[in-house]
């Protein structure tokens, strides 16, 4: 098995005020590289900061600073959005760096040696917004189609030859059926290529806040092309040959709807025509809207990451963004909804199980994982083995991107485990028959040991809470762990409240 694997977030404009689109990208990424890493697998995780283009140097100049001088001040509220986010990034590039530099110049000169690179004019309607080029055909009522505006560009510019791949590109989607998901998306994607692919226009001449083209510093290189090669840049394709041979290609690149193109027209053409291995696979997820309306800065609706983790607690946010929709889709952030999943899953199902478990051996057991004595009966063992089970389950899940349903997994061996103690009834049995209560608290706190091992990757701080409270060594949290059982006589810790009631 290849036990390497490499995940990216899209790279960030720090020119906007991080927003929960961005949050959400992040969010999800972590998710995979902490269960990849629980999984065993040597993993690396890449976000970051995008930082040249028209529209940050506009920004820039709006601020009366020098776009250097900017990005320096504003990537850091993504730096800091990672740290709040407790993300569990090994890496976080920007791209004004100057490692990214020498990697986009290096695939440049690989681009031109192997004649994908020829300089012409470009002709053509620019979005700024988009940072995207558009035909006159492409535009909605004089507009991009996303609906930012667009200006005429007329300038000298090189060009990459896009339309010698077409072929290539969808021989490559044939044969890698699951390159792109959701298989919507991938479809849209597929259609377009078919429709025609014409050369991009990859340098601009008429500003200059970017990397320069080698051997031609008038121009400088097309925002997106110097975006999409940082994920090679920070893998080591310029600097660390070996680093670069254990990560890339990579296994998972997360971005939004609006940003596919980019990710599985443009970059696995600028790849295979380098002669670079193709990122495995590109998941497109879905848009959110803010109580039923799209998110916009000119209706002042945007959801402030920072605001909602401070009012509602990271995991709790965590959890409502994976669980609510499925991945992929478009999803809405309500309140009441957010509300109502905190106290329903969080506070009810799994707080109270776990709460009401602890508690009660903590005081009935002397703080003491109880004796089973291997008297199990067909429920007891049910409750205890079907982890085998949700692990396959959830392990072939996480291969095609289905958070949600991971977590239904997980929920329903929640509302087991709460149906399992309100038919056993512990409690009555104090004083009658105390072996078969301290079987039952058994089953339970190994039930609570796996949810809390399976819930890392998901809710990482409320995991740690919950393995902490039951003494589970750090090197005995990865899913292998999962194969053992907890040991009678282990320390129980008498447990704190994992989630407050939130009221209406
Ligand atoms: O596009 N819901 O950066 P960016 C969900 N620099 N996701 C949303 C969203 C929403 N309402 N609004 C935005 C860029 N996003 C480029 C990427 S990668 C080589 C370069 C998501 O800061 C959006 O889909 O504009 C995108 O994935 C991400 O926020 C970053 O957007």
């Amino acid at each position: 098995m290849d036990k390497n694997f490499y995940i990216t977030t899209p790279i960030y404009y720090p020119s906007a005020k991080p927003h929960m689109g961005h949050a959400y990208s992040s969010i999800v990424a972590d998710f995979f590289a902490r269960f990849k890493r629980i999984q065993g697998y040597n993993v690396f995780f890449l976000t970051g900061t995008d930082e040249h283009g028209q529209k940050v140097e506009i920004a820039a100049k709006n601020k009366k600073i020098n776009p250097l001088e900017f990005v320096n001040q504003v990537s850091k509220n993504f730096e800091k959005l990672s740290n709040l986010l407790n993300l569990s990034n090994n890496d976080f590039i920007r791209t004004t760096e100057n490692r990214h530099k020498a990697s986009c110049q290096k695939l440049w000169s690989d681009l031109e040696k192997s004649g994908n690179i020829y300089l012409d004019k470009y002709s053509g309607w620019y979005s700024v917004r988009d940072e995207a080029f558009f035909s006159e055909n492409e535009l909605l009522n004089g507009k991009a189609p996303t609906g930012a505006d667009v200006e005429w560009v007329e300038e000298p510019s090189y060009f990459f030859r896009l339309s010698n791949w077409q072929d290539e590109l969808l021989n490559f989607y044939e044969e890698n059926k699951d390159f792109i998901l959701p298989i919507t998306r991938k479809n849209e994607v597929v259609s377009f290529v078919k429709s025609g692919l014409k050369d991009l226009s990859i340098s601009r001449t008429s500003f200059n806040w970017g990397v320069p083209v080698p051997n031609n510093e008038k121009h400088i290189m097309y925002v997106w092309l110097d975006a999409l090669t940082n994920y090679i840049t920070a893998s080591g394709y310029s600097s660390d040959a070996n680093k670069f041979e254990t990560f890339w290609p990579a296994d998972l690149h997360v971005v939004g709807k609006d940003i596919l193109r980019f990710h599985a027209v443009y970059w696995p053409a600028f790849l295979m025509a380098a002669k670079l291995p193709l990122p495995k696979r590109v998941f497109a997820h879905g848009w959110w809207t803010n109580e039923g309306e799209k998110i916009s800065k000119s209706i002042g609706n945007v959801i402030d990451p920072v605001k909602l983790i401070e009012d509602f607690g990271l995991d709790q946010v965590r959890y409502f963004l994976i669980r609510e929709v499925p991945f992929g889709n478009d999803g809405d952030f309500s309140k009441k909804n957010l509300i109502q999943r905190i106290n329903s899953d969080l506070a009810n199902s799994l707080g109270n199980l776990f709460q009401r478990v602890i508690s009660f051996s903590v005081k009935n057991c002397d703080e003491k994982v109880p004796n089973h004595e291997n008297k199990f009966t067909p429920k007891d063992q049910d409750l205890i083995d079907s982890i085998n089970l949700e692990l396959n389950q959830i392990k072939k899940l996480i291969e095609i991107q289905k958070l949600d349903d991971c977590l239904k997994v997980i929920w329903t061996k929640i509302s087991n485990s709460n149906k399992y103690i309100d038919e056993q009834a512990p409690w009555n049995l104090k004083t009658t028959d105390q072996k078969r209560m301290n079987v039952i608290l058994y089953c339970l706190i190994e039930s609570i040991r796996q949810i809390g091992i399976l819930l890392q990757p998901f809710v990482p701080d409320t995991a740690s809470k919950i393995l902490d409270s039951l003494s589970v060594d750090n090197k005995e949290r990865s899913f292998a762990s999962l194969k053992d059982k907890i040991k009678t006589g282990v320390f129980l810790k008498k447990p704190n409240q994992l989630f407050p009631r939130i009221n209406e």
